[in-house]
């Protein structure tokens, strides 16, 4: 892969998953007989806030309990010693990446452990419950929102990664199900402009077609033996 220099890897919740982190559409993936699709909206939220925060308060206080393995090390490795461009874009809204020192990460579907609130549009890091409407630590108002993107919203930072994707010579997806939009997307807007594309997931994922190869396997096994080949040859 010595033509390389520019990578985009795209993380999902599948990069997670032997951290003991749930997926979405796996067979946890329901939650209180709701769907991540009915309760992860703002109308959700505007017709039972108690029912979403209380969603968002568990899994909270569930990812601090977290740690980052192999597959989030070894993307931290590559993010250290990788000497061309990198931007992992995660779907994820935990903190693995950043524990296991990655720096080069951005959340494009926010942040568990920030807070958003909607009177004064300042974000805080947050790990305590929202359930109780605690006042929002810049302005006071009791406005605070779990600060991540729910369907119909616009993930973050899209002009950073149409501008990484532009550049990329590689496009990587590891452990996220092609089911949801704009990421779902990033293979066919990277193929289109010339670059390589690689997936590595436990089993073939709605977009698979779309990538000039497939790896079958954990993340915890495939991502170290992928990231050995980049930087050790
Ligand atoms: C392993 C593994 C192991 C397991 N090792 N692998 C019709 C058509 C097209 C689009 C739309 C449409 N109708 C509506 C839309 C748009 C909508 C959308 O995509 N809906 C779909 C349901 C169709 N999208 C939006 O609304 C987005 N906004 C938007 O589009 O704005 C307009 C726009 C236009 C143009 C440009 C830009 C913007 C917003 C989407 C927000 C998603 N939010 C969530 C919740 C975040 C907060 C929270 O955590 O609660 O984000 S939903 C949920 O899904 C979460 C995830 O980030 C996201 C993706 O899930 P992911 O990561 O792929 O997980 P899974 O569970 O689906 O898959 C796990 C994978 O791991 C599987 O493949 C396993 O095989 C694998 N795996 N164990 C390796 N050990």
């Amino acid at each position: 892969m010595t033509d390389i220099r520019n990578i985009v890897v795209l993380t999902g919740a599948g990069v997670s998953a032997e951290s003991g982190i749930d997926t979405f559409r796996g067979g946890g993936g329901l939650w209180e007989q709701h769907r991540v699709e009915d309760v992860a909206t703002p109308e959700a939220f505007a017709r039972d806030p108690e029912l979403v925060l209380r969603f968002y308060d568990m899994r909270r206080a569930a990812i601090q309990t977290k740690e980052p393995n192999a597959a989030h090390h070894a993307l931290a490795r590559l993010d250290a010693e990788w000497e061309g461009g990198l931007l992992i874009v995660t779907q994820n809204v935990d903190d693995l990446h950043e524990q296991a020192g990655a720096k080069r990460v951005l959340h494009m579907h926010g942040e568990h452990l920030n807070a958003w609130c909607t009177a004064c549009d300042v974000r805080s890091r947050w790990t305590a419950p929202l359930i109780d409407r605690p006042p929002c630590p810049a302005c006071g108002a009791r406005s605070l929102r779990p600060d991540v993107v729910w369907f119909g919203e616009m993930p973050y930072r899209m002009d950073e990664i149409y501008a990484a994707l532009r550049e990329a010579d590689l496009f990587v997806s590891i452990g996220t199900s092609g089911a949801v939009y704009p990421a779902a997307g990033f293979v066919r807007d990277s193929r289109e402009l010339g670059a390589r594309t690689l997936e590595l997931n436990l089993e073939r994922s709605q977009g698979s077609a779309w990538f000039d190869e497939t790896r079958l396997g954990p993340a915890s096994e495939l991502v170290p033996a992928w990231v050995a080949e980049m930087l050790d040859g």
